[in-house]
Order: C-alpha cells, then sequence, then structure tokens
C-alpha cells in the first residue's frame, strides 16, 4: 500500500455468490458483480482501489486475509454466515490489525435470534447493517475517512 493510493479488500462470505439469484425479498436483486463495481467506483472516486474475493470456505477466507495484510490499508467484508459463527474469522481480523468495517445487505438485527450476534463485530472498526447495496458505498467513505485520518476509535467516532 502506498499513502497516496491504498489499496481496501472487499471480502464476502458463503452464499453470497448467488446473490440477484433467489430470495430477491431478503437481499434485492443486485448482484455480486453490482456490489464489486460499485465500491470500486466509489473507491477510485477517492483515490484508492480494491481487490474483491468471495468464498464458500472459512479457510480460504482466513488465507485471503492474512496473505493481503501488508498490502492493504483497510478491509469490508460481509462474512456471510461466518458473522454468526466463526471465532477463526474473528481472530484473523484481530490478527491482521488494520481497519475492518463489517456490513451485512440485510439489517441481521431484525431477523432470526442467531444473526442478532456477530463473532466479528468488536474486533471490527464498524459494522453496517440493513441499507442493502447502498450500505457498501458507505462503507467505503467511512473506512477511507477513518485511514486517512489514521486512527481506530473506541469512542464511535469514524
Ligand atoms: O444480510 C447479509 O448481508 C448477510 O450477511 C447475508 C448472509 C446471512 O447469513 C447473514 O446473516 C446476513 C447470507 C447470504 C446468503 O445469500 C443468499 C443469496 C441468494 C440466495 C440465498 C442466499
Amino acid at each position: 500500500m502506498t499513502s497516496s493510493s491504498p489499496t481496501i479488500l472487499l471480502v464476502h462470505g458463503p452464499n453470497l455468490n448467488l446473490l440477484g439469484e433467489r430470495k430477491p425479498e431478503v437481499y434485492g436483486t443486485t448482484t455480486l458483480l453490482d456490489i464489486e463495481a460499485d465500491v470500486a467506483a466509489a473507491a477510485n472516486e477517492l483515490g484508492a482501489s480494491v481487490l474483491c474475493f468471495q468464498s464458500n470456505h472459512e479457510g480460504a477466507l482466513i488465507d485471503f486475509l492474512h496473505e493481503h495484510r501488508k498490502l492493504a490499508a483497510g478491509v469490508i467484508i460481509n462474512a456471510g454466515a461466518f458473522t454468526h459463527t466463526s471465532v477463526a474469522l474473528r481472530d484473523a481480523i484481530e490478527a491482521i490489525e488494520i481497519p475492518v468495517v463489517e456490513v451485512h445487505i440485510s439489517n441481521t438485527h431484525a431477523r432470526e435470534g442467531f444473526r442478532h450476534v456477530s463473532l466479528i463485530a468488536p474486533v471490527c472498526t464498524g459494522q453496517i447493517a440493513g441499507l442493502g447495496r447502498a450500505g457498501y458505498g458507505a462503507a467505503v467513505r467511512l473506512l477511507l475517512k477513518h485511514i486517512t485520518a489514521g486512527k481506530r476509535p473506541v469512542d464511535g467516532t469514524p
């Protein structure tokens, strides 16, 4: 990473490769490619670049974060169902020591009880949930603002 052109990792977990194909009542009709294009456009406008990755495998997500931790200035992650189950992913996010914004398309807090808990939230800089596709654009802007500010707040300030 260079300070003039930061790289952001955009990481998606299990089943999110099927976005736009099923369950439009929950996840809308946006595809993963649409989201990746949105994030790239928002990042490019702000002078950043994006590296996208999706996997249905917990270890592959962790390997990707490890392998790119020194190149990246920050991460936007929708970990899918691993959000609610994966201590290993939580530990990986903590270990890479770069800012991570957690995004969910749906409002996980308004759904089944098992979706109310995020194991990764305590080691993320912040969380955006329930804003659909638009949540990713907000995540890009807030993450880059946070990176530029050069700090990891504990007081809720981006
Ligand atoms: O709202 C989100 O973004 C979620 O991360 C989506 C995950 C879910 O497990 C989380 O609780 C919230 C599931 C993604 C499944 O995506 C599908 C896409 C098309 C058809 C079926 C599932």
